[in-house]
């Protein structure tokens, strides 16, 4: 972050371990059209980073959005818990560098179990553990090191207690990770400046009460007519006229896929979920599945003025629906019709610059993984499980269930999983702890070397991923990153041996 940028949040953005009782006030969300926030940050000193995240409903909700008053939304506050304030924290970026440790202590603060899921971290499943439980009234400190060599990643934490997985994450609980590294020593980088945007749709009434969400909307995975970014509503960032403005994007929406476009105005892919790619790349419209992060470069050179972040309509099959089932489908709680929204505004401001700062010529390598030494496949779909009487949403005809194995796989071995789907849903594909390329989709090779965690598999489509498992052994996971249908089966547990 630069100077100005720091000053201005001064008092927000917080570099510092936390070693006493800190609270994060915000003030969130707000109306359109207001000044981009950065997200309080909590950064790493002397290679820890030791901070305590409280899960809690926020207290006492004070401010409305333009479609009213929320309440219950839930939070993650950083700092140690101090009952009968108004603590109307938004999560906070967390931020550290290879090698470094984090200690982060989850206070569960919810009525009900929650756990913790580091989303891009190259870290054991032993600690990134999500059969974990902490119950409500429980503590619990998730420890690590960061490798060494992990690269510069935009990652993610949210909660992943299976069966209450998208309730929990659509509630509000999502903070970002960054992780510094090789990304961020370009001496291009160096000099853009930063702003990152937590995606979130909320929808006020179910936030105030899960219950009435339609039955609908479960089986099709729950999202909110109301598009946040950083909890605010069309935040305005700046672009430094003639200089490079880093932009990254999480979406940490329970279900809604985002199909993103900067009107008039050109921007570069940088970096997908697990780091940099080899070099810049010309994106028209960019694609987010639920999990997926990017970050890019707007160059400052047009002409100065506004230009808007348009997330454009994507139909996950509601048109069909409303088809079928009438009107009242858009209606019903958990359920919108896809429509185009401004998430944010791009405005240029005057800077010292009068030489233009280019774009960076090369970014990280990203190197071809060897041929695989084993290739499965994985059929998602829709139907029965008999075998422990679930209905649902099933991967090889099998649904989640707590101490199944469903797949062993060998460490420092490379596959590759060919994942089919043949429901007629989208149904985002999701893998724990290792990285992966993508290979081929829907039988056409890949054309971008990227590194990836989660990819988009549309209804009927079929993506191979090729996959290193890589430095930890243990049980991880795999699956739909649409939370509904995780927390309804659609998931799987990897054995690493
Ligand atoms: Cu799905």
């Amino acid at each position: 972050m630069k100077r100005r940028q720091f000053n201005r949040c001064f008092g927000r953005c917080l570099a510092a371990t936390v070693v006493s009782p800190l609270l994060v006030q915000c003030d969130r969300p707000e109306l359109g059209g207001q000044a981009y926030q950065a997200l309080p940050r909590l950064s790493s000193q002397n290679g820890l980073l030791d901070v305590s995240l409280v899960a809690q409903a926020q207290r006492k909700p004070s401010t409305r959005t333009a479609a009213g008053r929320l309440t219950k939304r839930l939070t993650y506050y950083a700092g140690t818990s101090n009952a009968g304030t108004s603590n109307a924290g938004t999560c906070p970026i967390l931020e550290a560098r290879p090698g470094d440790t984090l200690r982060l202590t989850l206070v569960n603060e919810l009525e009900q179990s929650t756990n913790l899921h580091f989303h891009g971290l190259h870290i054991s499943p032993e600690v990134d553990n999500v059969f974990r439980e902490v119950a409500a009234g429980d503590r619990y400190t998730y420890e690590f090191q960061i490798p060494k060599n992990h690269p510069a990643v935009t990652g993610w934490y949210h909660p992943h207690y299976h069966g209450l997985v998208a309730e929990q994450v659509f509630g509000g609980l999502a903070g970002p990770i960054i992780i510094r590294g090789d990304l961020d020593d370009i001496p291009e980088i160096q000099q853009a400046e930063e702003a990152l945007l937590l995606l979130q749709d909320f929808d006020p009434a179910l936030i105030a009460d899960p219950a009435i969400l339609s039955p609908l909307a479960k089986k099709w995975g729950r999202e909110g007519p109301l598009l946040l970014a950083n909890g605010q509503q069309n935040p305005v960032i700046e672009v430094p006229q003639n200089g490079l403005l880093r932009l990254r994007l999480i979406n940490a929406s329970a279900s809604r896929i985002y199909r993103l476009q900067l009107n008039n105005h050109p921007w570069h892919l940088i970096a997908t979920d697990r780091g940099a790619i080899t070099k810049p790349a010309a994106l028209g419209i960019l694609s987010l599945s639920p999990g997926e992060r990017a970050e890019l470069l707007i160059s400052g050179q047009r002409s100065p003025g506004d230009y808007p972040i348009v997330s454009l309509p994507y139909d996950r099959g509601i048109g069909e629906m409303v088809a079928a089932m009438g009107d009242a489908v858009a209606q019903m709680p958990g359920v919108t019709r896809p429509q185009e929204t401004i998430l944010a505004t791009l405005r240029y401001m005057p800077r010292q610059r009068t030489v233009p700062l280019p774009l960076p010529q090369q970014l990280i390598s990203v190197e071809p993984l060897p041929a695989p030494q084993t290739t499965r496949e994985f059929v998602l779909n829709h139907g029965v499980d008999a075998s422990i009487g679930a209905t649902g949403f099933i991967i090889n005809n099998q649904a989640f269930a707590m101490n199944r194995v469903n797949t062993q796989v060998v460490l420092n071995t490379v596959e590759d999983w060919r994942i089919i789907n043949k429901a007629s849903m989208d149904h985002p594909f999701h893998l724990h702890t290792n990285r992966f390329q993508v290979i081929e989709r829907n039988g056409q090779p890949e054309a971008l070397s990227a590194w990836k965690d989660t990819v988009a598999i549309g209804p009927y489509e079929t993506a191979t991923l090729r996959v290193k498992f890589e430095d930890f052994t243990g049980r991880t996971v795999y699956h739909c990153h649409i939370l509904d249908h995780e927390d309804q089966g659609m998931m799987g547990i990897a054995e690493i041996m």
